[in-house]
């Protein structure tokens, strides 16, 4: 039997790598031989997690051509393994906008929660395979991850109903405080350049034909992102001109405040558009702005 590799998106943020380790768990419990694969450099958040929980961080996948394939965290192909167009994609776990096309049918679940890790934790359950107290530490950091701490948009009440369920398991006492731990891990940026900032969380988006790419950054406090303005807004301008893009936009999301100072330059006519707000030296401060999924990229889908 071949071998099914679960992978997330590219740049893998931690549910994307939870929740591979999870799903390919699950079907290795069910006696179905799978592997979880990285699609990408796995970040200090995410090396955090693995280490509290005693996880080695999953092998990169490299080339999917040939292999199967079960895509979790993305369903969208510019952010899976290069070649999975030529890889057997046999189920998609999701909480993304869906932009999937294949050929032959395929196993699809997408539910609007604010976590692909939340939808695997309920996958074991209808399978009735125990979590394990790791897997549950995994889960429930991938749900404090994508939520920021319950604070993001997307936060669903099945997010929160499993993320206490996971806590009990994992013997996490105060979930919060563990949030908090997990998302400052990943909080400072000191000694990351310019350009691995912008591509510590980034995806590409096509927006009526023009290549838009946001990366994302969390921060406590805006002091370091100040700091460093010029140099960061010269690294996107950089990006932008080696790999093509239209525009590329840098969210540095304070998690203690709930506000978003969006970092652009360039042609900023039609993100000026999509906040009704200007941009005055290179940034623009969004209050309230969590999640580049809600409350940014529809905004840009309608304003291109
Ligand atoms: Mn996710």
């Amino acid at each position: 039997m071949d071998t099914i590799y679960v992978v997330g998106h590219k740049n893998p943020d931690t549910d994307s790598i939870c929740s591979a380790i999870a799903y390919a768990g699950l079907k290795e419990k069910i006696g179905i031989s799978a592997k979880a694969a990285s699609s990408g450099e796995i970040n200090d958040e995410t090396r955090f997690v693995l280490g509290r929980f005693g996880f080695a961080p999953p092998d990169r996948i490299g080339d999917a051509s040939g292999k199967k394939l079960v895509l979790v965290d993305h369903n969208e192909a510019q952010q899976s393994p290069d070649n999975a167009d030529k890889a057997q994609i046999i189920e998609v776990i999701d909480h993304h906008k869906i932009d999937f096309k294949c050929s032959v049918p395929v196993y699809f679940r997408n539910e609007p929660v604010g976590c692909t890790a939340t939808i695997i934790a309920d996958m074991y359950e209808d399978a009735g395979v125990k979590i394990t107290g790791g897997i549950a530490g995994l889960l429930l950091s991938a749900i404090l991850s994508d939520t920021v701490v319950f604070k993001s948009q997307t936060t669903t009440e099945k997010d929160r109903a499993a993320s206490k369920r996971l806590a009990k398991i994992a013997g996490i006492k105060n979930t919060e405080e563990f949030g908090i731990e997990v998302k400052t891990a990943k909080a400072s940026l000191a000694g990351k350049s310019a350009e691995a900032l912008i591509f510590m969380d980034y995806k590409d988006f096509t927006f009526n034909g023009k290549k838009v790419g946001i990366g994302q950054i969390e921060v406590v406090g805006m002091e370091e992102v100040n700091s460093r303005k010029a140099e960061l807004i010269a690294g996107i301008a950089s990006v932008m001109k080696k790999n093509g893009n239209d525009a590329v936009l840098l969210m540095a999301t304070d998690i203690i405040a709930e506000g978003t100072d969006l970092l652009a330059t360039g042609n900023i006519k039609p993100l000026e558009k999509a906040f009704g707000k200007k941009i005055s030296n290179d940034s623009v401060y969004l209050p309230k702005v969590m999640s580049r999924k809600k409350d940014v990229v529809p905004l840009l889908e309608k304003a291109f």
